[in-house]
């Protein structure tokens, strides 16, 4: 393997899995890379299924290995929404629709803090599933979490998406006033990262051959 499509739209996500993927030391291409486009609609109800859709469909139509990832914020004292939601919370018919003034991520969060005005539980988690497609061949995926809570207001201005609203465990900065180092040593994307590598080593290793094989799912997707 020598390239690999990292299936995203969004450039904040594409920095951090550019940085994670470091470890592989081989060319990871983007959507912006490929010269004919298509659209992959999420519209299906759980992390996991978004994420393999988009593997699928952008690896057999590439004909490259990918990464795809669905993930998103899963608040508590809103039953888990935004959830799958996460990247149009702002549009979608819970808790009334929020009009787009800047930016998509600021009306995200405006309706986000208004739905949570007053509430004392203010827990949530990121949601990161991570899905390596090779086309005909096999498919793996891998998850990873990040808890923490949500803020009154908005501070930093590094990461995207939730980011300025969001205090890890543990930590009294918000993910957007971390680091992007720190961020991906705590991140859900992160996490699920670094487990897949774990398992491509595994897979592509050939001091293990008796392990080849052995997560190879993808007769599943
Ligand atoms: P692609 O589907 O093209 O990858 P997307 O932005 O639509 O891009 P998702 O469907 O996975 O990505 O939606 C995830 C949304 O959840 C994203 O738009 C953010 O609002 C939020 N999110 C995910 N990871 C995040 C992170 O690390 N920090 C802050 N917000 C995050």
């Amino acid at each position: 393997m020598d390239k690999i499509l990292v299936a995203t739209t969004n450039k904040g996500k594409l920095k951090e899995f550019r940085q994670l993927l470091s470890p592989l030391g081989i060319q990871v291409l983007s959507l912006e890379d490929m010269k004919q486009k298509i659209d992959v609609e999420e519209d299906r109800e759980t992390f996991l299924e978004n994420a393999l859709k988009k593997a699928k469909t952008y690896g057999d139509f590439y004909k490259i290995p990918v990464i795809a990832e669905d993930a998103g914020l899963e608040v508590e004292a809103l039953d888990g929404y935004p959830g799958v939601y996460s990247a149009r919370f702002y549009g979608i018919d819970f808790g009334g629709k929020e009009p787009v003034k800047e930016d998509k991520d600021k009306a995200n969060i405006d309706k986000l803090l208004r739905l949570l005005k007053g509430k004392k539980n203010r827990k949530a988690r990121f949601v990161s599933v991570v899905v390596f497609y090779k086309p005909e061949d096999f498919g793996i995926w891998t998850e990873g979490y990040c808890y923490g809570y949500i803020t009154e207001q908005p501070r930093g201005d590094r990461g995207f998406g939730y980011d300025p609203v969001f205090i890890p465990e543990g930590y009294s900065k918000t993910m957007a006033e971390l680091q992007p180092e720190e961020k991906n040593k705590i991140s859900h994307r992160g996490k699920a990262v670094k487990k897949l590598l774990k398992k491509l080593e595994k897979l592509y290793s050939t001091e293990n051959p008796d392990l080849q094989g052995l997560d190879r799912t993808g007769q599943q997707i």
